[in-house]
């Protein structure tokens, strides 16, 4: 049972830490925090994490297949990229008190989110262009707001995840645009990449702000610094015309210009998202069996690398 005391200590405790909250002083690791924030940042910090690794899957797939030496050097070290932005985010969930082993055993358990739009088969080679475009533009407009995040180790990681990520934004844009520039069937190749990866972009960002139950709690904590919707409307807003400008066409009858730098969109299809988050998405399967197999596979790397000789050397 609590005592009185007891109460009173973490009231102040509470005071203290909403204090900081407000005077946008970051919450460090060692600093008390509500258990509520710790949860919804071991939550959310653990799905960003496995969606920088389970990301690198759908590139993967293309690295031998890349039509040059340039595009397979710039490919690459972008899925290396990828992988590091998983470590720092690793790292930053491990201060609040929850080792990497259990993070990576709830993934494997079905426990763990990880981003929808990695449950998405890449065909050709645009797709590869579709996902540095599309899906890192939308990764940076989330992670962008996300520097302003509350939590230090969080913020910080951020702020060194979007330097590169802008990198990996430019070089799907360069792929969608040297295609639009080639024949009649590589501009067919770039137009089917957005028709399929479009959708799955604007999912990124989460339902909408009227059905998404965790946002309250994470914009009252500064967690999360804008909403779900407002950072969608920013995407398409930056997005469309760049799309037009070299000649692609987003694959949204609706979409309307409604002043001159911002547009409505039509609606998103729900149903596909919750089928997707919940396990069944046309690549769901094999992205956590390839990561399952990978994790078994290198487990005699881990063995080495914590062998105090390795170490010391
Ligand atoms: N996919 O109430 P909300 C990248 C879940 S990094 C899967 O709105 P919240 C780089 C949500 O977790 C991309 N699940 O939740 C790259 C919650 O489920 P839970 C990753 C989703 O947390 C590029 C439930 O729905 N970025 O791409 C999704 O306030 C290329 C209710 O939703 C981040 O993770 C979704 N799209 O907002 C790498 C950014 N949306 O946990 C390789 C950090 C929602 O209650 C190649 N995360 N859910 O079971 C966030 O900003 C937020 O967590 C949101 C969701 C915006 C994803």
């Amino acid at each position: 049972m609590t005592t009185k005391l007891e109460s009173a200590q973490t009231a102040e405790l509470l005071a203290d830490f909403e204090k900081k909250i407000n005077a946008e002083i970051k919450i460090e690791p060692s600093d008390w925090m509500p258990d509520a924030y710790r949860q919804h940042l071991i939550r959310q910090i653990s799905q960003h994490a496995h969606s920088e690794v389970i990301g690198m899957q759908p590139e993967a797939n293309w690295i031998t297949r890349a039509p040059s030496l340039r595009s397979k050097k710039i490919l690459l070290a972008k899925i290396q990229d990828e992988g590091g932005h998983g470590l720092y985010l690793y790292s930053a969930a491990e201060t609040l008190g929850v080792s990497r082993e259990q993070y990576i055993a709830w993934l494997h358990q079905g426990k763990a989110k990880y981003a929808s739009v990695f449950n998405y088969p890449t065909l050709n080679w645009a797709d590869i262009g579709a996902i540095g475009w599309l899906v890192d533009g939308a990764a940076i407009v989330n992670q962008v707001s996300l520097q302003r995040t509350s939590y230090g180790p969080y913020s910080r990681a951020m702020v060194r995840i979007c330097k590169e990520e802008s990198f990996h934004q430019r070089q799907g844009y360069e792929i969608m645009w040297r295609m639009m520039q080639g024949t009649n069937d590589q501009q067919r190749m770039a137009q089917d990449a957005i028709d399929r990866w479009w959708w799955p972009a604007l999912m990124m960002f989460g339902p909408h702000d009227s059905d998404s139950p965790r946002t309250s709690h994470a914009m009252l904590w500064k967690i999360k610094r804008e909403s779900n919707d407002v950072l969608r409307e920013k995407f398409i807003n930056k997005t469309v015309p760049q799309s037009e400008l070299i000649g692609l066409k987003v694959p949204d009858p609706n979409l309307k210009k409604i002043s001159d730098e911002t547009y409505t969109h039509g609606d998103i299809n729900w149903e596909e998202f919750r089928q997707v988050i919940n396990g069944n998405g046309p690549c769901n399967q094999e992205r956590l069996e390839h990561h399952i197999r990978a994790h078994r596979e290198g487990a005699w790397v881990r063995e080495a690398a914590l062998q105090s000789d390795f170490r010391n050397q």
